[in-house]
């Protein structure tokens, strides 16, 4: 048992700094699946979330359709420009690109592009991958399979390989309104008795086809992305879907169903995948998603800062909801800190504190170094406290408890 305070915060913090990841949400994509899997220092600097912040401070003489008709490295340079060397890289997202080539061995205080550039013609993919899931220290992070993408679908067609580090889960968002139609006409031409105006057979059908997809891809979970308005009980075609086929399905395959719940799409559709805002959502349609299926697992995280608390206290009351990640625009310091005190103050471990959304793999870098350094300084925090409330702990178990927020709490909701 550690006797000494100051040995205490040292632990703590060395037990976060190595602790091992599961990023169980990202958008990456294995090497062999080609241009699908984005990474270096281009892809970088135009992620989306630089994107809105130079379209905040660009002169309107460039134009959306301007910037999105020029070459990847031009649009670069320019948010280079704008975001870097106009003004300081203050904003998370700049950061995170100085912090994940900082960490690269790059040359960031010489503000060197070119030479970064070159840097990166020069890695090999496969080699790359391995160096960034070792510098982050990721378990394994989990991909973004949507069955509904004809280009992903004749990517799993040729059973290409994916390395150990990368696990599939199946997103359906295209299930869910405007999709519907389109999804409907994707799983007929499969050849699912699926209609457009859904009969008793079509709610079957769809089932099949989640789980057919789960027998080739061996998700680790079902997920959508559902706005604001979300709403659960009534009799909506998403209540009959989650009810007769999403849930059904998750249950068969043994998976958790996660929703990611509050982004309101195309607040600006000029700025294309960039112009997704945030609203508050209503917390008491999840309490009746849980109440109506105590036998299948949710996993959920909530888009809006102001539904955090709601959902935290809703999570003590229900076995099976697990929460995860600062999701998108709370993916920001000061929000992590908040809600990460705020989960563990209600949750004690059970839940998992982050989540990369990592779109280029570059990212994850940077996602797991600033995560990691919030919650060191919250769990120096909390254990020292304890200590001082006369509680020893052993190193065994602050690692033990570092590693259940980082993904041991995770895979225990998975097996339980
Ligand atoms: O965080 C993001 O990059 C968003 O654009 C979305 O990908 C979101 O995370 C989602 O999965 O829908
Ligand atoms: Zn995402």
């Amino acid at each position: 048992m550690i006797q000494d305070i100051s040995l205490l915060r040292k632990v703590v913090r060395k037990a976060v700094e190595t602790t091992t990841v599961t990023d169980i949400h990202t958008h990456l994509s294995p090497p062999s699946h080609g241009d699908m899997l984005l990474w270096g220092v281009d892809e970088v600097l135009t992620y989306h979330y630089l994107v809105a912040e130079l379209f905040i401070v660009a002169s309107r003489d460039l134009t959306y359709e301007k910037f999105f008709s020029l070459p990847r490295s031009v649009q670069a340079d320019l948010v280079w420009e704008h975001l870097f060397l106009k003004r300081g890289a203050l904003s998370e997202a700049t950061r995170g690109a100085i912090t994940t080539f900082n960490r690269l061995g790059l040359d960031v205080a010489g503000r060197d592009l070119a030479g970064i550039r070159k840097w990166f013609a020069e890695q090999d993919v496969e080699e790359y991958l391995s160096k960034v899931f070792t510098l982050a220290n990721i378990y394994y992070a989990v991909m973004t399979n949507s069955p509904f993408s004809a280009a992903q679908v004749e990517l799993w067609n040729q059973s290409l390989p994916v390395p150990a580090c990368l696990r599939t889960s199946l997103r359906i968002d295209m299930l869910f309104g405007d999709g519907w139609e389109r999804a409907a006409g994707v799983m007929a031409g499969a050849g699912y008795a699926v209609r457009t105006e859904p009969d008793e057979k079509t709610f079957d059908e769809v089932r099949r086809f989640l789980v057919d997809w789960s027998a080739r891809l061996n998700p680790v979970y079902f997920a959508a992305s559902i706005g604001p308005e979300f709403a659960y009980g009534d009799d909506s075609a998403f209540t009959r879907l989650v009810d007769r086929s999403v849930v059904p399905a998750a249950i068969e395959v043994g998976v958790p169903f996660a929703l990611m719940i509050g982004a309101r799409r195309a607040v600006n559709p000029n700025l294309r995948d960039a112009g997704a805002g945030v609203g508050v959502a209503d917390v008491t349609a999840i309490n009746a998603l849980l109440l109506k299926h105590p036998d299948a697992k949710f996993l959920v995280t909530m888009l809006s800062r102001n539904n955090q608390h709601e959902l935290t206290v809703l999570a003590r009351k229900f076995r099976n909801l697990h929460l995860f990640g600062c999701w998108w625009f709370c993916n920001n310091p000061s929000i992590i800190n908040e809600m990460t005190r705020q989960r563990l103050e209600l949750l004690g471990t059970a839940f998992t504190c982050q989540h990369s959304d990592a779109r280029v793999l570059d990212q994850l870098i940077y996602k797991w170094d600033h995560t990691r350094k919030i919650v060191a300084d919250i769990l120096v925090e909390k254990y020292s406290d304890l200590f001082e409330a006369g509680w020893r702990p052993a190193e065994e178990e602050i690692a033990r408890d570092a590693r259940a927020i980082f993904g041991g709490s995770f895979e225990e909701f998975l097996n339980k």
